[in-house]
């Protein structure tokens, strides 16, 4: 079934356009990812609206195929950092290559976890292979495509809010699945402390490709 309704945008001028597509540039660029983050409390609503803002997201076939899971519970915090350390301790001892090891130099990560204890939201993306509507299944389409672009609105989202977030992917992730007791047709896909940075937080020295090296114009 075909139901359209009108939709406009506020036109600007293109020196509007210029103007604002740089400030965006430039706050969107002052985003980093943060390890050390402070047990500060975060009021529930700022994490309803930065989810609310994910779930936004185009998808394929506006199947929105995502479901976002809030920890704050400190036992549930505290399985998921026992898990998460269980399987990151064997990564760091045998199971990523030294070239992999190599490239994690310059962030200073190894396999202790302790912003899964701090930061007061752990927000847990799942995405959804399949629905479920009563006993029958509906396909999903461009699932990863999906709920990556929905992270992308989240953590552009929680910056914007004024909070720091971490893009964190133990692997592997099953476990996730487990402690939160989420259905057979959902799966893992990031897992995102969010929180106030610490006070004493650092980030690493880093630069971003310029211009010429991420994009062509033909
Ligand atoms: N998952 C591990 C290793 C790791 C991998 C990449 I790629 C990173 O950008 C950072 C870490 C960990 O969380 O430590």
């Amino acid at each position: 079934m075909k139901n359209f309704i009108s939709y406009s945008t506020e036109h600007r001028t293109p020196a509007e356009l210029i103007t604002r597509s740089r400030d965006f540039y430039e706050f969107m660029n002052a985003r980093r990812t943060l390890r050390d983050f402070s047990d500060q409390p975060v009021p529930r609503e700022v994490i309803e609206n930065v989810i609310l803002t994910a779930a936004s997201a185009p998808s394929g076939a506006h199947k929105q195929p995502w479901h976002f899971c809030v920890v704050t519970d400190a036992a549930v915090k505290k399985a998921i950092r026992e898990a998460a350390e269980a399987e990151e301790y064997q990564n760091y001892h045998g199971r990523m290559t030294q070239e992999w090891l190599d490239d994690l130099q310059a962030f200073g990560t190894d396999w202790h976890k302790p912003f899964l204890e701090t930061a007061p939201y752990l927000i847990v993306v799942f995405k959804r292979l399949h629905d479920v509507i009563g006993t029958e299944k509906r396909k999903n389409y461009y699932v990863p495509e999906s709920v990556g672009i929905a992270c992308g609105f989240l953590l552009a989202a929680i910056h914007q809010a004024g909070l720091v977030a971490l893009t964190h992917t133990p692997s592997p992730m099953n476990f996730l699945q487990k402690i939160l007791n989420r259905p057979d047709e959902e799966r893992p896909f990031l897992l995102i402390p969010v929180g106030y940075p610490a006070e004493d937080a650092t980030v690493p020295d880093l630069q971003r490709k310029g211009k010429e090296a991420v994009m062509t114009f033909y």
